[in-house]
């Protein structure tokens, strides 16, 4: 017997039989649900959450949009909901983007198979039973041939290394966790910890309303205009139109976004060139768009200089003090190997008097106290402090719980060293285990609707595969697994990533181990690399 067909359970009933727990209800475990429903899998999936959407559920802060335009992040597996879903604007706001979200799960009637506000405490795999055996905080208690593993990107946050913040009499927030009813900050003295994409997206909010608004800038980061706008009707009708053709042109891509790939280097052109293209780049308001300018920025240091440079200079002509400009100028890493940012007004942002930057190189973060936070210069009082500071990326939320394989062998105790996947989707001794978007696939370095789909379409279809073929057991073999992981390595070294201290290194994350966590091989060849392993009967795992 390779599978099992339960009827799903009625919203809300306990379940203890399914083909596959999925943990995680956004976008990727969403999909999952639906794509294993239609194959005929019975799955139920859990989330902490109160609702679906993941990181959009989550990160509520005022000013979060995504820096993928609308037109690409959205669902491809359904025409009828591409063509039926309207986009408002450019680059979608966290409330918009919530509402489609909802939207698919009400279309396609997922929340009967979802239990909210329900975290998974551990899994385990059952040798003898050839099956997962999951346990949550609700007293759930499951059996599962499969465990999916959507449980995004960036998804546990983080604080700062700094003592203090229980002793903090205000109120302090984090960004990847905001109050659902919002918070007003009109009036108020206010402290943001952190000048990441989250920062970046919502300082310029915060200071239309605080009295006073204190950033504390440890590493400036890239960020270019965001050039949002309404969605022209007529452009959108157009594009649907020829969505097929679009989505092609994704899959195909790089970074799952439409783009040509540009064939010269930055070193071969003139300045006058060179300028003009950067200058068209960073007006169009797209991060693809400046990074793919010329085809060495991410590998050739004396290239990538030349960008880095043009969006310091720009830097430097919106920020009136020249020692905040300066201390805005990133040059600790080449453009791009920190997850540059797109923004409305940031830079212009402190020209305003109710802003005050504060240079955490010059005078170090030492504490929070009850009334604020304290430098290596000075104390700093607030009303209320945010913790922009993000998260333990791509491999925090694998190992968040308990997750116990082959052998009694525990997740993080393998990943001690640094995450070993077999193409980013499993990882030996972790049978019939499945990651979507996990550590060594292309993940956070493309369009993640486009990386999640593909995933999921590639674990459905091995799942099909095993049922069809009477196999009940998929696992990775550990010399596919050691070759791939190599290969992630090997590719990324050839790029300038590793030469930046960011949480794409895991260097953000104290003690956490400094590999290069996503695949940086394009998602076009990514795809077709998966696509010839399911072609060779699932080359390089072991199918029992
Ligand atoms: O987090 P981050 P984020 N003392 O890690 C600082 C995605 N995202 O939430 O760089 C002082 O980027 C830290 O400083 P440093 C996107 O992929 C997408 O902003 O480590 N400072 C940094 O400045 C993004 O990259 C969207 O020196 C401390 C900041 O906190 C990812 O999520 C929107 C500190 C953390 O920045 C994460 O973004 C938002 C300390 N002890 C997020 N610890 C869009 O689609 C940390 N910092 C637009």
């Amino acid at each position: 017997m390779t599978e099992t067909r339960e009827k799903p359970a009625p919203a809300g009933a306990a379940i203890d039989t399914v083909d596959a727990v999925i943990v995680g209800a956004g976008f990727a475990g969403m999909y999952m649900l639906h794509k294993l429903r239609q194959l005929g899998f019975t799955a139920v999936v859990y989330d902490a959450a109160a609702g679906v959407g993941g990181t959009w559920y989550w990160n509520r802060y005022p000013g979060a949009r995504c820096d993928v335009e609308s037109i690409n992040y959205s669902y491809s597996f359904d025409p009828d909901l591409e063509q039926e879903w309207e986009w408002s604007e450019r680059y979608a706001t966290q409330p918009e983007i919530l509402r489609y979200a909802n939207h698919v799960a009400d279309r396609y009637d997922l929340r009967r198979d979802i239990r909210f506000s329900t975290r998974v405490t551990a899994a385990s795999f059952d040798e003898s039973a050839q099956r997962w055996s999951i346990t949550t905080d609700q007293g759930d208690d499951v059996s599962a041939q499969y465990l999916v593993m959507a449980v995004g990107c960036l998804s546990t946050s983080k604080m700062p290394e700094i003592p203090g913040i229980d002793v903090f009499r205000g109120k302090w927030y984090h960004t990847g966790h905001w109050p659902h009813e919002g918070v007003d900050f009109t009036g108020q003295r206010l402290g943001v910890i952190g000048t990441g994409s989250s920062a970046i997206q919502s300082i310029p909010i915060f200071a239309q309303q605080a009295a006073h608004l204190t950033v504390f800038q440890r590493t400036p980061n890239f960020s270019l205009p965001a050039k949002n706008a309404p969605l022209d009707p007529d452009e959108f009708t157009a594009l649907k139109a020829r969505y097929p053709e679009h989505r092609h042109e994704a899959r195909t891509s790089a970074f799952g976004v439409p783009n040509p790939l540009p064939e010269k280097s930055a070193l071969e052109v003139s300045d006058a060139e060179r300028e003009a293209t950067y200058e068209a780049g960073f007006e169009k308001g797209s991060l693809v768009g400046m990074l793919l300018s010329y085809n060495d920025l991410i590998t050739d240091k004396a290239a990538n200089d030349t960008a880095a440079e043009y969006v310091r200079q720009r830097i430097r002509s919106i920020v009136e003090d020249p020692e905040v400009a300066e201390a805005l100028a990133p040059t600790d890493h080449p453009i791009g190997t920190k997850r540059p940012c797109l923004d409305t007004d940031y830079y212009a942002t402190y020209n305003r008097p109710n802003v005050t930057l504060v240079n955490l190189r010059k005078t170090p973060l030492v504490e929070v106290t009850e009334t604020g936070v304290r430098t290596s210069e000075r104390e700093y009082e607030f009303d209320s402090i945010v913790f922009a500071t993000g998260f333990d990326a791509m491999t925090g939320s694998l190992v968040a719980f308990d997750i116990k394989g082959r052998d009694g062998v525990m997740l993080k105790e393998k990943w001690a060293a640094g995450p070993r996947t077999y193409l980013g989707v499993a990882t030996a001794q972790f049978p019939n285990m499945f990651m979507i978007t996990g550590p060594g696939s292309p993940s956070v370095l493309s369009n993640m609707m486009i990386s999640i789909e593909q995933h999921v379409d590639w674990i459905a279809d091995a799942m099909t595969y095993m049922r069809e073929h009477g196999k009940q057991v998929i696992d990775p073999t550990l010399e596919s697994e050691d070759e791939w992981t190599e290969h992630v390595t090997e590719v990324g070294n050839t790029t300038l990533y590793p030469t930046a201290n960011s949480w794409y290194m895991g260097s953000n994350v104290a003690g956490k181990p400094r590999v290069f966590l996503p695949y940086i091989g394009g998602v076009g060849p990514y795809r077709e690399i998966c696509d010839q392993v399911a072609e060779k009967a699932y080359d390089g795992f072991d199918l029992t």
